[in-house]
């Protein structure tokens, strides 16, 4: 029988433990498949967040070193500079990458380090209770914004993509969503042509994937990605930021 359907090569077999509906799952698969297919898997080293993600290192049957908190373009930065034949990735929440790590994102990416970052939106906070993030959209309730985020004593959500796109140094900058099936295959298409541009030696690249969380926003899977396409794309669109790759 013709096999048509298996594990990439590049994720242990060890069962995720994100929530069901989380994007998290969805996202370290499509990496996993594209670190297979460009045929990286040896040269590959992943940098994982302090988030949901932090135990990357379980699933990404590659080399991994965790960077703390907010610090995984800088840990990338280094490990890119050393090693110049790997190829270098950064997997980071927006609390990790919008937030904590905003300076270190937002310089690397000047600089036009040689690195690929996959940014996971999910608008809050996921792994410490589903406090108000960066990218928490107006009215949007968490923990901390019980009756709703209200700009005018929260402030407005952080466009960390936008900002990348401004810095010289990024070639390639595109925003997607797993929330859909259309979205899913063209957030691999995304995330293979930020493997590329590292690979071609090209700058700095980044894909933002809006992606669900279900237990945070206290919603069913179906409810939370349907949440993301029709609320939060409307704060985030779908869209090529930058490609001048
Ligand atoms: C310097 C520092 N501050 C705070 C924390 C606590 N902390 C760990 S994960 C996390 C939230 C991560 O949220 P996000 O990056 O959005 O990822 P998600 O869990 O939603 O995937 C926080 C605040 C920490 N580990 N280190
Ligand atoms: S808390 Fe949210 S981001 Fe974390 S695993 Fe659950 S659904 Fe995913």
């Amino acid at each position: 029988m013709k096999k048509i359907f298996s594990r990439p090569d590049s994720l242990k077999d060890n069962p995720f433990h994100y929530c069901p509906g989380c994007g998290h799952s969805v996202i370290h698969r499509l990496v996993a498949e594209v670190i297979d297919e460009l045929g990286i898997k040896d040269k590959t080293i992943g940098v994982p967040p302090a988030g949901c993600a932090v135990l990357a290192y379980n699933y990404f049957d590659v080399d991994m070193c965790e960077a703390p908190h907010g610090r995984a373009a800088a840990v990338a930065t280094g490990l890119k500079r050393i090693l110049k034949d790997r190829v270098i990735f950064t997997y980071q929440g927006d609390g990790d990458i919008a937030a904590i790590g905003t300076a270190e994102t937002i310089h690397a990416a000047n600089r036009g380090e040689r690195i690929t970052a996959i940014f996971v939106n999910n608008a809050v906070y996921g792994m410490t209770g589903g406090q108000m993030a960066p990218t928490t959209i107006p009215g949007q309730v968490t923990t901390t914004t019980p009756g709703g985020r209200l700009p005018v004593r929260d402030g407005y959500p952080l466009d960390l993509s936008g900002m990348l796109g401004l810095a010289a140094g990024s070639a390639y900058i595109e925003r997607t969503t797993v929330s859909n099936p259309k979205g899913i295959i063209k957030t691999k298409k995304a995330i293979r042509k930020a493997f590329e541009v590292q690979l071609e030696d090209k700058g700095f690249a980044l894909v933002e994937v809006l992606s669900p969380c279900p237990t945070n926003w206290k919603m069913s899977p179906t409810e939370a990605a349907r949440w993301v396409d029709e609320t939060m794309t409307k704060i985030f669109p779908i869209k090529v930021i930058k490609d001048v790759a």
